[in-house]
């Protein structure tokens, strides 16, 4: 194993073996041609493992998104999201500049909530017209927080009242399920589409999936071909994430419990803001005190810890590839870098 704990995202996983041996031995055909099994099969799981009709497989979460809203909206619509979503900050404005939908944003407060009424008030019917609501779950610039069932369904019946749909960029969907004590399908029953990915919490190299109503999933298959999303022996990827759905979701919980404990770990440190309740699943936020940001991260990265965000707001996330035993070494060299630079 290699020295470096990389806590940079759950992004940075590598196949662990079995998952190597599923790609390797995956029954193949050309998925825009509509026929490789493995594609077929992973769709039909995905689909079923969020309760929704069907599926289609995307390269990416962006792209899931993106395909989403291109669907839900006409040129010219509007799409609600939240303050803090992923879609607003990191997704490169690809609804607006390819589909010409408008975004609105409703504000997401400190545990990544977002006001039903606002919503309500929020919403357009004319000039333009709101045609989806998308939340975010887990919620991931608010700490990673879980939103539980109950506060989207109001979401929901207020979007759906006004004759929007609402669309869920599930990207954690399985982490939020995990801290939440449910199924995933249960989460999110109330929305009508909702986008996954293999290739964070559950460990695949590559691959997302968008799944909702079939002629839904229908209408969005051609424009995934427009957008440069269609592949050809896709089933290689899609044995990993048949895989990363078989055996990765069971285990998130250990990723909690690592996420947890480094909370818990770096809160004890001077310098270090940080509240380990706010901790729910597999994301750390902490904000240096008194030691600069920049040096802080730098200095970590020269010993081996990498992690993410700004110099202001630096964040560590566990996945598939950390250990227990790793989580105590970081924080071993978290308190030999803070004392250092405190210190200095
Ligand atoms: N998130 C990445 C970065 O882009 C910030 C990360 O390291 O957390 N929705 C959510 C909620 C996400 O967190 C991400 C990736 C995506 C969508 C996009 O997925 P990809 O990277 O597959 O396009």
């Amino acid at each position: 194993m290699s020295d470096v704990i990389d806590l940079r995202s759950d992004t940075v996983t590598r196949p662990v073996p079995g998952m190597r041996e599923a790609m390797m031995t995956a029954e193949l055909g050309d998925d825009v041609l509509g026929d490789d099994p493995s594609v077929q099969a992973l769709e039909a799981a995905a689909a079923d493992a969020v309760g929704k009709e069907a599926a289609v497989f995307v390269p990416s979460g962006t792209m899931a998104n993106l395909l989403s809203l291109l669907t839900h909206c006409g040129r010219g619509d509007e799409a609600i999201v939240g303050s803090e979503s992923h879609i607003l900050h990191y997704e490169g404005v690809g609804a607006p500049a390819l589909g010409g939908i408008s975004l609105r944003t409703v504000g997401n407060d400190e545990a990544g909530s977002i006001d039903p009424d606002v919503v309500r008030s929020t919403i357009r019917t004319g000039g333009p017209r709101t045609t989806v609501v998308c939340l975010e779950n887990t919620q991931n610039r608010r700490g990673g927080a879980a939103i539980p069932a109950q506060e989207m369904r109001e979401i929901a019946e207020v979007a759906h009242e006004a004759g929007a749909a609402v669309h869920v960029d599930g990207a954690r969907v399985f982490n939020a399920a995990a801290a939440l004590e449910t199924d995933a399908a249960t989460l999110v029953a109330s929305a009508d589409t909702i986008s996954f990915c293999f290739s964070k919490g559950l460990g695949a190299p590559v691959g997302s999936v968008l799944t909702g109503p079939r002629d839904f999933i229908d209408r969005a298959r051609p424009l995934r071909r427009q957008l440069g999303g269609g592949m050809r022996q896709s089933g290689v990827l899609a044995a990993a994430a048949q895989y990363a759905l078989e055996h990765h979701i069971d285990r998130l919980a250990e990723d909690h419990a690592n996420a947890r404990r480094l909370a818990q770990g770096l809160a004890e440190l001077p310098s270090i803001d940080l509240d380990p309740s706010t901790v729910g699943t597999n994301m750390v936020f902490f904000e240096p005190r008194g030691v600069d940001g920049a040096a802080l991260q730098a200095t970590l990265r020269e010993r081996g810890v990498l992690c993410s965000g700004t110099p202001d707001r630096i964040r560590m996330v566990t996945h598939l590839d950390v250990t227990a035993a790793q989580i105590e070494a970081a924080l071993v060299i978290a308190a030999e870098v803070v004392a250092e630079l405190a210190g200095g």
